[in-house]
């Protein structure tokens, strides 16, 4: 799948097709559960893996990105936490700039970090709006990225800010209440951000039940990102 990761995502969102990722973070993985866990993955019809966690011990993505490849065709995608965990055994990366937030490192520093990484790299980069609501948790993203999400109230705020993130040209927007969340992103922000959007949606966060997925793709998630519920085998 050379460069099509994002072709996808458009394609099956104009057709109103619904797409699941499961996040796989490398540090709560050992490499000796990967084969099973690629079972697992492909036996959900998963459209993708996503790989990455806010602290990643250098160097370790790429080994563990080797190892999926080893054991699945399933497209690759780098969600990473910071510039360190960029693989080019991957297929592709999502190139986040964190919106919600105000922290320059999370809006361009990690981002010229991540240069010399991706000049020869054959990893196919999709700009992405990384927007944070508040999953009612002190998640990582929030502690390492050291910002404030966006109330679950403030919709508006949650809708511009996505808007905003389109106009600067990001391909992809990326609704996220945290991993671990007590509260998913909820239904009114989705439908409202959704309605603005003409490029495909992502949300994740908190994710736990079939129902809760239903609910996320019914209000306009065109893609689904689920990782605890997965490690926790409910999914
Ligand atoms: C986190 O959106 C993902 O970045 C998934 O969150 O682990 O809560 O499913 P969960």
């Amino acid at each position: 799948m050379n460069k099509s990761v994002l072709t996808y995502i458009q394609k099956a969102s104009k057709k109103g097709e619904k797409l699941l990722a499961i996040l796989l973070d490398p540090d709560k993985t050992s490499l000796e559960e990967i084969s099973a866990i690629s079972k697992r993955i492909e036996n959900l019809k998963a459209n993708f893996i996503f790989v990455g966690g806010s602290t990643v011990e250098n160097g370790f993505t790429n080994l563990f990105v080797e190892k999926l490849k080893e054991n699945t065709q399933i497209p690759i995608v780098i969600f990473p936490g910071d510039y360190s965990q960029v693989t080019n055994n991957a297929d592709a990366l999502l190139f986040l700039s964190l919106l919600s937030g105000r922290n320059p490192e999370y809006l361009i520093e990690q981002q010229i970090k991540a240069v010399p990484h991706l000049k020869n790299s054959s990893l196919e980069i999709i700009p992405t709006g990384y927007i944070l609501i508040d999953g009612g948790t002190n998640s990582s993203v929030l502690k390492v990225s050291k910002t404030s999400p966006i109330p679950q109230e403030n919709v508006q705020l949650a809708v511009d800010t996505a808007v905003a993130g389109m106009y600067k040209g990001k391909q992809l927007i990326y609704l996220e209440a945290g991993s671990g969340a007590k509260i998913p992103v909820n239904e009114q922000i989705i439908s409202e951000v959704k309605k603005e959007l003409n490029i495909p949606l992502i949300v994740g966060g908190g994710i736990r039940s079939k129902e809760q997925l239903k609910k996320a793709y019914n209000c306009g998630a065109d893609l689904v990102v689920i990782g605890t519920a997965f490690e926790q085998n409910k999914f």
